[in-house]
C-alpha cells in the first residue's frame, strides 16, 4: 500500500520507541518492519532510503525520515503536540533534551551485566532528573510539561518513565506530578491501544541485546560469552 506508514528497526523498542508512541498518540496506523539479520540491514542500506545509513527509518507521507529526534518533532507538528507558540515549542525542546539524557539509561539497561547494576544506574539517573522535572512541571502549573495541552515532551517523558518502571515498579511513589503525567499519557486513546497491541515489543532482554549485535555485526557487551561471535 503506497501510503502505508512503515517503521524499520530491530525487533524491539530501542531508538524507535518514542516514534511509535508519537505515531500512537496521533492515531496514525503503522507497520513495524523488523530488521533481524545483517542481510536485512544491507538490503535497507542498498535501498538508498537511509539518509545517514542508520536506523530507525520512518517511511511516512512519501518521505524517508531518519533521526528519532526529527521524527518525533515532525509527528508533534502534524498532530499539534509542539506547544501553542514559539516559547512553548522552545520549552518542549528543552524538556526533550533533558528527557533524552534521562532516557539513555533505560535504553542501556538491558545491556548492563546484571539487574542490580541496571537498577542502580536507573535509580541514580532518576534521582538526578526527577526533582527537576517535578519542579518544572509544578512551575508550569497544569500537571503537564509545557502549556495547558499535551505536548510531545509529555509523551516521550512517559515513554521513558514506563521503561524505568519495568525495572523499578514503585519509581513514582514520591513524584506525584510525574505520576499524573504518566497516567494521563498511557490512558490517551491511541497510546492505550498501542500499548495493548501486538506492535508493542516487550521489555528488552538478553535476546534483544544479542539481536542488535548480530544485525550490526558488532561485539556483545563484555560480560557475555563469546563476545566477538558476530564480528567479521
Ligand atoms: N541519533 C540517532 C541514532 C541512530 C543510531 O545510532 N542507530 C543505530 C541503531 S540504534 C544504527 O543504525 N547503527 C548503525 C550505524 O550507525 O551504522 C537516532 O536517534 O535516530
Amino acid at each position: 500500500m503506497a501510503n502505508e506508514v512503515k517503521l524499520h528497526y530491530f525487533l524491539g523498542r530501542g531508538r524507535a520507541e518514542t516514534t511509535r508512541w508519537m505515531l500512537a498518540i496521533n492515531q496514525i496506523a503503522f507497520k513495524n518492519n523488523p530488521i533481524t539479520t545483517p542481510d536485512d540491514l544491507c538490503q535497507l542500506r542498498n535501498s538508498g532510503k537511509l539518509p545517514f545509513d542508520q536506523m530507525p527509518l520512518l517511511e511516512i507521507n512519501g518521505m524517508n525520515l531518519s533521526q528519532s529526534s526529527g521524527m518525533i518533532r515532525y509527528l508533534a507538528r502534524i498532530g499539534g503536540f509542539y506547544g501553542e507558540n514559539d516559547k512553548e515549542a522552545l520549552y518542549c525542546d528543552m524538556f526533550a533534551g533533558a528527557i533524552n539524557d534521562f532516557a539513555e539509561a533505560s535504553m542501556q539497561a538491558s545491556f548492563q551485566s546484571s539487574t542490580e547494576i541496571a537498577v542502580k544506574i536507573l535509580q541514580e539517573r532518576f534521582n538526578k532528573f526527577a526533582p527537576k522535572f517535578e519542579l518544572r512541571i509544578k512551575e508550569n502549573g497544569n500537571e503537564l510539561c509545557v502549556g495547558n495541552k499535551i505536548s510531545f515532551a509529555d509523551v516521550i517523558l512517559s515513554e521513558a518513565l514506563s521503561a524505568y518502571m519495568e525495572w523499578i515498579p514503585d519509581l513514582l511513589k514520591n513524584t506525584p506530578l510525574l505520576l499524573s503525567i504518566h497516567e494521563k499519557i498511557v490512558n490517551e486513546t491511541g497510546i492505550k491501544s498501542y500499548l495493548n497491541s501486538e506492535q508493542r515489543y516487550p521489555k528488552p532482554d538478553e535476546n534483544y541485546v544479542i539481536d542488535v549485535a548480530r544485525v550490526l555485526q558488532r561485539a556483545l557487551p563484555a560480560h557475555m560469552s563469546d563476545i566477538n561471535r558476530f564480528v567479521n
